[in-house]
This record gives C-alpha cells, structure tokens and sequence, in this order.
C-alpha cells in the first residue's frame, strides 16, 4: 500500500533544484504515521462494521411521481434529474421522529458489528449533521431541527462500537461546483470555492464535533487533482491522525483499500494491505420501500468468513426509513449474523487470512496462533478431505457444539469424519488446535498459488442487476434478465492475481425449452473496452448440469477489473443455472 504524506509535500524550488543533479532531501517523517499504523492493526481486528445510508432520498424511497425507479435508491436525484429547488423541499419534509441512536448503536452491537459509518453527506449534498458550512442540514433545513449524529456517535462510543463517517467529496449534486448535477449547473465546474466553501469546513465539523472517529469514508474521487487530495489527507491527519482515511478519497492517499461496492476478490488477496467490501443487505443502500430482495442470512454469514478468510473487512450496510426506523427485514438478517457470531465470533475477530489457495467453495480458513478455524459453508457429506496442513493436529471440534470430531492425519492430509448434515446451518466452524503457532502449508497449497485449472464459482461472483439470484441447493446462478441499460450479470474480480491466457470450460444448465441465447463471458477494464470476449449459445443441457469448452481464449492482464458473464441480446435463456466458469492455464 502506498501512502504519501500531505506533509512532506516536497517544496517546487527543491524539486526544481533536484532536477539538477542533487538528490531530493529524505521526506519528513509523517508525524501521524505511528497513530495510523496503531489504528490501522484495531481496523484489522474488527471484521464486521455496520454502514448507515440515510438522507432525503429515504423519503421518495425508490418512487418519483408515482413511478419506480430503478436502480439505488439514494441515487434518485440524479437518475431523474430532479432540479435542486425541487429536491430541496424534501428537507422541510423530513422529520425522523423514531430515530434512537441507542437503538442504532444497540442493533450494531448485538450484531457483532465492531464500527460503524454513516453518511454525514451523500452526492445530493445535504448534510446530515449541524453544519455551520452550508444552511442545507437537518438541524437548519428540517422540522427535526436536531443533530442525530450527536446521539449515534455517543450511543456508539459506550458500547465500544467504532464510529465513522461516510463523506462524498467530489460529487455534490446541490452545489455548482460540486460534480455531478449537470442538469442545473451545465456550465464548466470550478471545484475550489465548492472545496473552500463547504468541503473543507464540513470535514473540519465532522472531524471535530463528534468525538474520536474510527475513519472517514470518502466516495467515488475521480476529479479532485492530487493536490486537492493531499489537502483533504492532511486536513484530516491533522485534526485525528488516528483517522483512517480509505481508498476513495483518490490518487493513492489512503490507509485502506475499498473494493467495488459488493465486489469480493476472488481469493486470498493480502498484497495491497488492508481491504474491506462495502456491500448492501437488498440491492440498494438508501431506503427504497419496495426493496424485499433480502440477501440470505446463510449467504451473508457465508461472505463474512469468505471475506475475513481472504484478508478483508466486511461493511454491511442498512437503510433506514425518513421517520428513522431501520427496516424489520435487515433487523431480522442482523440478529442471525449477530447470535452466529456470539458462538463462532473467536473464528472471525482478531484472526489472520487463509494461509491456504481456496480451491472450491467448500470451506474458507482463518488463523489464530495455534489454531485454524475451517469454515465449512458446503457440506460436504460425512468426509471432509483437505489438504496442505503440515502441522500436527492434536484436536478438532465444532465451536458450535465442543463436540470433538474424529479425524486421521497422513502428511500433509487430513480426513475428517462429519455427521451427515451440517451442525450450523449457516458455517459450521471445525476448529483445530495445531503443533505449533503459525501452520505450516505444502507448497503446493499455499495461498498465492495459481493453479492450472481455476474454478469461478457463481458464489464467489457479485451479482448485477435486481433480478438475478443464487440458489444453494443447485450451487448456481439463475434469473439472467435482461434491461436496456445494464443486464442481470455476474462479475468475478481477480485484483491483479489472474494475469495469462486462458482456456475456458463454463458449468450450467439448461431446460430446453429455455436455451438459445447467446451469451457472453469477457475480461473487463474499468471506462475502457473489454480485454477479451467469448460469446456462445446456450446450448439445452435437458435441465443437467453438463460442462462445456468454449472456443477461443480469455485474457486476463493486471487492469483487468472483472470478468462478466451475461446475456447480452435477449434473456430467453435467463433461466439457465450457471455453477461456474473453469479457466485453464
Ligand atoms: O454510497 C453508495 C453508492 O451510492 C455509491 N457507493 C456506495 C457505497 C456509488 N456511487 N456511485 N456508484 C455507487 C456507482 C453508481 C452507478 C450507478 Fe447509475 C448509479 C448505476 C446506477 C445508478 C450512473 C447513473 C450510472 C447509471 C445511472
């Protein structure tokens, strides 16, 4: 991970001089480097935070004069291209009477969430905090007229639950000078007196009115130039060096790494530093009342211990409504998470990454010093075979149960006896106490390894689009339909670790009745053309999962971003499960 320091910003006439021969003098040290170091190993502990999107869009809630709209819901302004004076009025509306920051703080804890993030400002550009900066806030704009974050960063701070704030920087829909809002300010942007004027003052509230923050989370960068950014990182280290600034403050000033909104790596990923997956509970972040797509609580636990397994943080995230309700159906999901961590949480706070390849998705593994945790989220009937574990075991158990599990170690082989059905029925966690502190991992298993054939697994995919959905008891994607703008897809990310040539071999299914479109799997940059293209028929399989090989290759170089897979011309064949996509070395 490379982090500059806003402070030892090297002066032009030194960089000038350097240019003619002497050496450019050793950059000051960061004086906020040790804190952040500090904060940045506790970041590391916590596993799990709670990520709160609320603002004016919980009004509208998904719903613009009476038509749905499509897509996340705090992304309404835009999508309809609501003038500011319109949107505006929203504010007078709000007034979230059954808003409780005990309560909030209450959920996230019994959750097992260890911090916290909320938008304090969101691109429309109403501050949900007292803002002495900008008039457009709930306590000067709305009949609530009080400061909620006063209450959440406080109920927060005695629970001992981190508190963050979310932070958008760069777009600003309600300002002119704010990017994004084209509609009412088409002219060309000038940044500075928006930076000047509100940015930099609102960060400076936020920074110092709400006790320590865990960190600030800023989103989408894109057109704030380096310098901009240094100021911004600066501010920031000066006021809490402890603040932990993430990777979408822009050009490489951060102290963690953001995935892609929902995006996993597809393994052990532990070369970039820390990293954490922002993800939502329905497929938007702001509350949008006919949202029920809940995600399975047995997914979610799943991601939690694929996520820490392969180095990250996981920040899930809930919507509440404008009266400050947060929804019964991500309560419900949060309790299950929150009762499997009560039992399981010694497997996922404070461990260390798979020292394993995950080469399926039968288990993922954490570490303790002596100890490794397997995370079985695939039953694997009453054997579980894995391989790679050098180290002696001395005993296996569940820590659902303590019940002991029988096992035979062969070298680097182990065999464990199961019963026939999962003891949890979210991950069963088999612990194992290992000779030793650290395990010791053949060669051949290590994590970091690229195999010659290697699975995508339609799990470990992101879904795209509001219809699509995974199915547990076939192992596969399915409901591949197909919209104007984007289609239902699924997007796996390699970070860097895929780079070649590969053969592809795809895993589905197919009623026959349903097959015939044509589909498409590609190797995809960000804001570029695709890399590599495959495209093919689906051919009829009878409803059987049967294994193809396509013709061509993928290419996969270290800009890839995703690979996809869709249907792009029509969705007669959205029906197809799609398990996972093999590529050959
Ligand atoms: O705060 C959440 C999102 O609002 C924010 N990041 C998370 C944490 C985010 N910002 N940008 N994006 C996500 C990408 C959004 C792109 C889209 Fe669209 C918005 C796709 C659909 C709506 C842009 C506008 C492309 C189509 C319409």
């Amino acid at each position: 991970m490379k982090i500059r320091s806003s402070f030892c910003l090297v002066p032009v006439a030194v960089l000038l001089a350097s240019c003619g021969g002497t050496r450019p003098p050793a950059p000051a040290p960061d004086p906020s480097a040790a804190a952040t170091a500090q904060a940045l190993r506790q970041f590391d502990q916590m596993k799990f935070g709670m990520f709160i999107h609320w603002g004016l869009y919980a009004i509208p809630a998904g719903e613009w004069k009476g038509k749905y709209v499509r897509g996340i819901g705090e992304w309404i302004m835009f999508r309809e291209k609501i003038p500011v004076a319109e949107y505006e009025q929203l504010a007078r509306r709000f007034n979230p009477v059954k808003f409780s920051g005990d309560e909030w703080a209450q959920l996230a804890a019994d959750a097992g969430m260890k911090y916290m993030v909320i938008t304090s400002k969101h691109h429309d550009g109403f501050a949900m905090f007292k803002s002495q900066a900008s008039k457009y806030n709930i306590v000067d704009a709305t009949p609530f007229a009080r400061d909620p974050m006063k209450d959440l960063s406080a109920a927060c701070a005695k629970r001992g639950v981190g508190f963050g704030f979310y932070y958008s920087q760069d777009q600003d829909w309600h300002e002119a000078g704010g990017r994004g809002n084209t509609w009412d300010f088409p002219e060309q942007r000038d940044p500075r007196p928006y930076l000047e004027g509100k940015v930099f003052p609102q960060v400076k509230e936020i920074l110092g009115n709400y006790g320590t923050l865990a960190l600030i989370w800023f989103d989408t960068p894109g057109m704030l130039s380096e310098q901009q950014v240094d100021e911004l990182r600066g501010m920031v280290k000066s006021l809490q060096p402890s603040c932990l600034i993430n990777s979408r403050i822009g050009h490489n000033r951060h102290d963690y790494v953001q995935t892609g909104d929902n995006a996993i790596p597809i393994q052990v990923y532990t070369k970039e530093g820390k990293w954490e997956v922002p993800a939502t509970l329905n497929d938007t972040w702001g509350y949008k009342k006919n949202d029920r797509n809940w995600k399975d609580p047995r997914d979610l636990i799943g991601k939690l211990a694929d996520i820490v397994s392969k180095g990250g943080n996981y920040l899930l995230n809930v919507g509440p409504t404008a009266e400050g309700v947060i929804p019964e159906g991500s309560r419900k999901i949060l309790r299950i998470m929150g009762e499997w961590l009560k039992v399981n949480g010694e497997s996922i706070y404070g461990t260390s990454p798979s020292p394993f390849y995950l080469p399926d998705i039968t288990w993922r593994a954490t570490v303790k010093p002596g100890k490794l945790y397997l995370h079985i989220l695939n039953w694997p009937g009453t054997k579980l075979r894995f391989e790679g574990l050098e180290s002696q075991v001395n005993k296996a158990y569940f820590l659902a149960n303590g019940a002991a599990v029988p096992f035979r170690q062969n070298g680097a082989v182990l065999e464990f006896e199961l019963p026939a059905r999962p003891v949890d029925p979210y991950d069963t966690v088999l612990a194992l106490e290992i000779a030793g502190t650290e395990p010791k991992v053949s060669a051949a298993c290590r994590a970091g390894q690229l195999p010659g054939r290697l699975d995508l697994y339609a799990w470990v995919a992101r879904l795209r689009g509001e219809e699509i959905r995974y199915d547990w008891a076939t192992q596969s994607a399915t409901r591949f339909r197909r919209f104007e703008q984007e289609s239902n897809a699924l997007w796996w990310y390699p970070y860097k670790s895929l780079d070649g040539e590969y053969e592809v071999e795809i895993t589905y299914a197919c009623p026959d009745r349903a097959a015939g479109s044509r589909f498409r799997l590609a190797s995809e940059r960000r804001g570029a053309p695709p890399e590599s293209v495959l495209e093919d028929l689906v051919e009829p399989t009878g409803g059987k999962f049967v294994t193809r090989k396509l013709t061509g290759k993928l290419v996969v170089t270290p800009q890839t971003d995703h690979i996809s897979f869709d249907l792009p011309g029509d969705d007669r064949s959205a029906p197809m499960q799609l398990r996972k996509i093999t590529l050959i070395r």
